[in-house]
Order: C-alpha cells, then sequence, then structure tokens
C-alpha cells in the first residue's frame, strides 16, 4: 500500500466544493483510505511508502464526448469557416461528416488505429485516464464494425479506457442518399444487432438536428437501440433549438450533449429525468459561435452538467479537455470547482462509471493527476499550457513530469 500526501487534494466528493489538505491509500489500483492530513499513525505503520505529491490532485480526467477514430483532417474546410461559411453549409457541399466518412472508408485498420493511438497519447499527457469514443465515420456494417474493433484493441493496450458508443446515426452515408429510411432500419435491423451481438458498445448516440436527423427519425433510432439494450445519448440542440434535450429526457436517455441552442422546456425535463448534460465549449470556439451553452442555468435548475472536448476532425480538432475547462470559466463563468467536478464525477455519470471512477473516495479505482497549480483556481487560471504533470492510472504512474512514461 502507498500513502499520497498533498496539501490540495480536490476529490470530487458529491457535496464538497474545497479541496483538503489530506491523503489517500493506494492498493492493487483502487483507493483504500481518504482523510485529511494528519495521516492517522496505524495507516502510517502498515505503508510501503508515503509520497508527498506537489501542486494540487485531482480524480483522473474524464472525457465524455469524442469521435477518437477516423481518417483525415479537414483543415481544408477552415478557408470556408473564416469567409463565413457555417457547419451545415459546409456539410451540405459534400464537406463535413461524410468528408470524413471518405477518409475513413480509405484508411486501413493500422492507420486508423496508429492515428487514435496518438490522440490517446496526447489525452493522457493533458490528464485524461477515461474516454468516451463514438463511432459514425463509417456508417456501413464493416467499417463501423472495423471503428469499434479498434476501439476494443485500444482500450486493451492503452492505460486510457475506452468507452464505446455507436453513432451510425451522425450522417446519412451516399449508398443511402435519398432514401434516409431504408439507412435508420439497416441501422435497426443489421448494424445495431451485430454490434451488439459482438459487445462493441455500451451506448448508441444521434445527431438529431434540423437537416441530419429529424427528431422523429432519432426517435426510431433511439427506441430500436433501447429494444437491444443499449444505453442512449443524443447529439441535442446543438446548432438550432429542435427539442433534442426534451426527446433525450423523454426516452430516458443517460446524456444530452451540446445544448447550445436548448430550450427552457429541454433544461426542465433533463432536470427532471435525471439526463446529464454534456456541455462542449470547444465547439462553440472553434465553430467561431458566440453562442455557449447555458451552462450555469442548468446548474441553478438542477441538471447534472459535465464538459467534454468533443474531439473530432472538423468541429473541435483538440485532444485537450483542458481547453474546455477554459472556455467553461472565461466563456461559461463556471467556478473552477464546477469545472473540475463537471470534467470528473459528473463525466463518471455521463458515461454510467460514476461508482468506478470520477471522485477520490474509499473503494474508487485509483485514476488521479497531479496539477503544477498551488490551488483549484490556478489550474484554470494559467491558461493556455499543459498544467498537468503526472498522470496515474489504475495505481500506476504513466505520466511523470509530462512525459509519458507507460510502457509500450
Ligand atoms: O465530424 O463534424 N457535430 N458531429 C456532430 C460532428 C460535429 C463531427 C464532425
Ligand atoms: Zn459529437
Amino acid at each position: 500500500m502507498i500513502i499520497y500526501s498533498c496539501k490540495n487534494i480536490f476529490t470530487a466528493k458529491e457535496g464538497v466544493d474545497t479541496s483538503i489538505d489530506g491523503y489517500f491509500a493506494v492498493e492493487n489500483g483502487a483507493i483504500t483510505a481518504v482523510g485529511e492530513n494528519p495521516i492517522p499513525a496505524d495507516l502510517k505503520e502498515k505503508a510501503e511508502k508515503i509520497e508527498r505529491l506537489e501542486g494540487t490532485v485531482c480524480p483522473g480526467l474524464l472525457d465524455a464526448h469524442t469521435h477518437l477514430v477516423h481518417g483525415g483532417s479537414r483543415e481544408n474546410e477552415l478557408q470556408m469557416k473564416l469567409s463565413g461559411k457555417s457547419y451545415i453549409e459546409i456539410h451540405n457541399a459534400g464537406g463535413g461528416i461524410n468528408s470524413t466518412v471518405r477518409s475513413t472508408r480509405e484508411s486501413s485498420h493500422a492507420g486508423l488505429k496508429a492515428k487514435a493511438l496518438k490522440s490517446l497519447d496526447t489525452m493522457l499527457i493533458h490528464g485524461t485516464t477515461t474516454v468516451e469514443s463514438k463511432s459514425g465515420y463509417g456508417l456501413d456494417m464493416d467499417t463501423e464494425i472495423k471503428c469499434l474493433e479498434i476501439n476494443k484493441e485500444l482500450n486493451a493496450e492503452h492505460p486510457i479506457e475506452l468507452v464505446p458508443t455507436y453513432m451510425g446515426a451522425h450522417s446519412t452515408p451516399p449508398e443511402f442518399k435519398n432514401n434516409k429510411d431504408g439507412y435508420i432500419q439497416y441501422m435497426i435491423e443489421e448494424v445495431m444487432p451485430e454490434i451488439k451481438k459482438r459487445g462493441l458498445a455500451d451506448f448508441v448516440d444521434a445527431f438529431c438536428e434540423d437537416g441530419i436527423f429529424s427528431v422523429e427519425e432519432t426517435e426510431r433510432v433511439l427506441q430500436g437501440a433501447k429494444n437491444l439494450g443499449f444505453d442512449l445519448k443524443l447529439h441535442a440542440d446543438e446548432i438550432v433549438p429542435f427539442n433534442g434535450a426534451e426527446l433525450a429526457a423523454k426516452m430516458g436517455a443517460v446524456s444530452a450533449e451540446h445544448l447550445m441552442a436548448v430550450s427552457e422546456q429541454g433544461i426542465k425535463d433533463m432536470a427532471k429525468a435525471g439526463v446529464t448534460a454534456v456541455l462542449l465549449p470547444a465547439t462553440s470556439f472553434f465553430l467561431m459561435s458566440p453562442i455557449y451553452a447555458p451552462a450555469k442555468k442548468m446548474i441553478e435548475e438542477g441538471v447534472r452538467v459535465a464538459l467534454a472536448t468533443d474531439y473530432n476532425p472538423g468541429s473541435s480538432p483538440t485532444e485537450n479537455l483542458q481547453m474546455s475547462m477554459w472556455a467553461a470559466c472565461f466563456k461559461m463563468k463556471l467556478t473552477p470547482a464546477q469545472i473540475l467536478r463537471a470534467v470528473t464525477l459528473n463525466a463518471a455519470y455521463a458515461v454510467k462509471k460514476e461508482k468506478i471512477v470520477g471522485s477520490i473516495e474509499v473503494g474508487k479505482q485509483a485514476d488521479f493527476v497531479v496539477f503544477d497549480a498551488k490551488n483549484i483556481e490556478h489550474i484554470v487560471y494559467h491558461f493556455g499550457v499543459n498544467s498537468v504533470s503526472k498522470v496515474f492510472k489504475k495505481g500506476e504512474l504513466v505520466v511523470d513530469n509530462r512525459r509519458i512514461v507507460y510502457k509500450k
């Protein structure tokens, strides 16, 4: 057993918004004791080692919304964005998601995997220890399964744990152009049962947006997924108000994500149904949008709020969750404690892992990060740099002094 002690530990325990001058014990990858300093003598006696950590300790960060596995990149869209073209205009011109679908279909298994692995290392260096990963750039059975298999392999080979989501309803593929109903039927009757049989996804997600999938179409996809026993997520009210949050609540989704254009009723419905809001302020920033999801209002209304990167090649090409944390502070006016909770325990709720990760509490996995920051305010205040100096996953040191140290 090793005891770690630090002047500032943000445990993320429900209801505790300040850090403690304390300690925690780690044994076989799990947390077995937590408390305020001084360390009790009987615990001290049992420890092999007592390590003093400098800075501020937090639970490992959990990125609850990414599109990790994909081919290519879309910097060719930057000039269009700069000249004022919107996300949907670029999509309709054959760019956007479907251009990444083309690159992903053309990529080999090894190529896709190597690219995703590099991104996972970048995430880890920035403090992320668990990642939700959506498919949705293959759309046909073979490419969707290939991407989800890559997730499974990476989950076994990389320290970051992956939570896989099937997102066939991300866009309608060219082979079903003018036949969206046929594509929905194909997902429900062919692709989802195969993914379920192979155990390749925990969640099913859909892009409910004007011009992508309507509320009725999304409901069919989600109902099909529910009937097969998948948990649900939803890309809701990202660009225009569309009753996405209301649908997420009605369907009993675990989370609704984006929510820049959420309605008052949608917020109330989410609070009542216990749907976690996963907000993605780095996306507003990257879409050059002045609109950020009403995070403070959601918290006031009793919605559990998480923050994620939305890492993807089109609307948020960053693996760094700290980017979302800064944007949450400076654009949404969340407090450092609200922000840290949103990337730890609340993010764990968004992927149904709240009993396993997300806080420094007895019985939880020993996933924690050390920020080179003298208090929790300083983590968010010192912006534009990577403040994470050490990362521990299941008790193992995987990043030390800002460098990867896990054995490849
Ligand atoms: O590739 O544009 N919003 N899906 C929904 C995305 C953004 C990813 C993309
Ligand atoms: Zn997304």
